[in-house]
């Protein structure tokens, strides 16, 4: 299998460390953002979003990093991540739907006015997106908190994809000023995360 992913990115950091965990053997390949190689021809072939992550399994092409999850987890059968039970499953992938659908929208954001927007734009942060950012964070982190209270991780004391799916939307929380110190619970289960290698060494670099 091949993973076109940069190191940059939370979407690829999702996936990148469930490969890390499971010690998949997954070729990391990353595409030049400088050439526009993400706009070829041949990478549209794989991706027509002109994103990253892709995976390649043969000629099986796949985007959307939640999938790629589910589907490398899927490699190693009986692995913790991601069991097997049908239940299990659709509950970490409601983890999964619900921090691409609400809390992204909240923390996403902050990471792209305070950081991407800056670094790679060099423009200022838009002080009615950050607003609206906030907005969304607030309605949806106290429900992340409340789920969190008394467990180690997302589902109780075993780590799964949903921690690496919600984890990775907090990849940037603290430079990109995201108000979150009031919500304990998250701040202290991102402390456990962090403690997990396959975590810790996938965080993003700029
Ligand atoms: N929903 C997609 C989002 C992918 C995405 O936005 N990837 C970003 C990196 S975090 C990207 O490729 N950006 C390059 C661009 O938009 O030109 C996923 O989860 O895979």
């Amino acid at each position: 299998m091949k993973l076109y992913a940069i190191q940059a990115s939370n979407n690829c950091r999702r996936v990148t460390a469930v490969i890390a965990h499971l010690g998949l053997d997954v070729e990391i390949v990353e595409p030049s953002l400088h050439t526009g190689e993400m706009k070829t021809p041949d990478y549209l072939g794989l991706n027509p979003n002109a994103k990253v992550p892709t995976l390649v399994d043969g000629d099986f092409k796949l985007w959307e990093s939640r999938a790629i999850m589910q589907y490398v987890a899927s490699q190693k059968p009986g692995n913790e991540l991601w069991p097997t039970d049908p239940r299990k499953q659709a509950d970490i992938s409601r983890w999964q739907f619900w921090e691409a659908s609400h809390l992204s929208k909240g923390t996403g954001p902050f990471a792209f006015e305070n950081l991407f927007k800056k670094i790679f734009m060099k423009q200022d942060a838009d002080p009615v997106a950050l607003a609206a950012g906030a907005k969304e964070f607030h309605t949806y982190a106290p429900i992340l908190n409340a789920q969190l209270e008394g467990k180690k991780y997302l589902l109780g004391d075993t780590l799964t994809l949903a921690d690496f799916s919600v984890g990775a939307c907090f990849s940037f929380a603290e430079p990109s000023g995201l108000p979150w110190n009031d919500y304990t619970n998250i701040k202290a289960w991102w402390g456990r995360l962090n403690e997990v290698p396959a975590w810790s060494s996938t965080a993003p670099r700029m």
